[in-house]
């Protein structure tokens, strides 16, 4: 059972917990329910009851550097950590469960303070993740949440809710196209947690407008080479002419697209609507050319809340079974304000 924010709410209560600046956990209901950080990427100070960072070491499974959103979360990590002088253990699993499965095992060899995982998919957990519980050492999910039996087999989860995020895609599409599309869809990895419930939230929507129809649905594994070769299939295919929107879920994969597209003689954002999830400064730049037509955000900046979890965890503390970073949906009346700002 994936831990979706449905069944924290079924989880026991939880404790509100104040670090200075974030709030991570607010609760007032029963169940851990999923929660916001006041600064929305944590405010990245600790208070005076966590311990100094430099006595914290943290272990990070990160996945690899598939696309511009994963290299965004990797340096923000880094960049946080070395701001707050916590000793950080990287490593990059090349987009393979079994390395990142190794290193979660080197970590607690090497009895690190705390483990973060970004896990590529979200199945075969379980063992890896009980060796950790035995080595009293707590995990925290980083971006992508895992199917577990055993919900204390981790701290918290920080991410986003990938459900909504298809939900927001799908509404707009349904407004944009009048609820009249043929669509396509690229899919992220198979069997990660992004894309399972952007697919799940995004098809709930078109479900509700009879005239909106998902034509073909192939994964581009999130990377934007992939998702052009997938969509000039899509193009070639018989239905191709019948096209007129496609929902990547990612910006990589759906830059790769509207390269596909334009070189097939249409126009992307016009002939054939665009909608993509992340909000990478190409993404955003694509909707100011008027290529793209709606990204919806999904934040990579989690250090500030890692470390700030890390740092409650290793006081002692608890959290909430999930927190959300703030995000927020573009399109081609607030892209071009947005990008002088954008850190990824
Ligand atoms: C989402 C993250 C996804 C991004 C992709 O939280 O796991 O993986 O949407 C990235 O860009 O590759």
């Amino acid at each position: 059972m994936r831990m979706t924010q449905r069944n924290w709410r079924s989880l026991t209560g939880c404790t509100a917990i104040l670090a200075a600046g974030v709030l991570l956990a607010s609760c007032g209901n029963k169940g851990g329910d999923s929660v916001t950080p006041a600064g929305g990427t944590g405010t990245g100070t600790g208070t005076s009851t966590t311990p100094a960072a430099k006595d914290i070491t943290v272990g990070f499974s990160q996945i690899g550097a598939e696309s511009a959103w994963r290299t965004a979360e990797t340096q923000s990590i880094k960049d946080e950590a070395k701001k707050r002088g916590i000793n950080l253990q990287f490593s990059d699993a090349q987009g393979k469960q079994e390395n990142q499965i190794k290193a979660i095992r080197s970590f607690v060899a090497q009895k690190v303070d705390v483990i973060a995982l970004a896990p590529v998919v979200s199945t075969g957990w379980e063992p890896v993740l009980r060796e950790a519980k035995a080595a009293k050492i707590p995990v925290i999910l980083t971006d992508r949440s895992v199917d577990v039996s055993d919900p204390s087999l981790y701290a918290t989860f920080i991410g986003s809710d990938f459900v909504e995020e298809g939900r927001r895609a799908g509404r707009f599409m349904a407004k944009d196209t009048g609820g009249k599309a043929t669509i396509v869809e690229l899919q992220g990895t198979p069997g990660a947690a992004p894309a399972i419930d952007r697919q799940k939230g995004f098809a709930e929507i078109i479900k509700q407008n009879p005239g909106m129809k998902i034509i073909k649905s192939q994964s581009g594994d999130f990377s934007r080479s992939k998702g052009k070769e997938v969509m000039e299939s899509f193009l070639k295919s018989p239905e191709g002419k019948s096209i007129t929107a496609l929902y990547s879920h990612n910006d990589d994969m759906a830059m790769g697209a509207i390269q596909a597209i334009e070189e097939s003689g249409r126009k992307p954002g016009t002939d054939i609507k665009v909608v993509s999830v992340d909000g990478i400064k190409d993404g955003l730049q694509s909707l100011v050319d008027k290529k793209n037509n709606c990204v919806v955000e999904c934040n990579p900046l989690l250090g500030p809340d890692l470390f700030d979890a890390a740092a409650k965890l290793k006081a002692g503390g608890t959290l909430p079974k999930h927190i959300a970073p703030k995000e927020t949906v573009f399109d081609q009346t607030n892209a071009k304000a947005a990008l002088p700002n954008r850190k990824y």
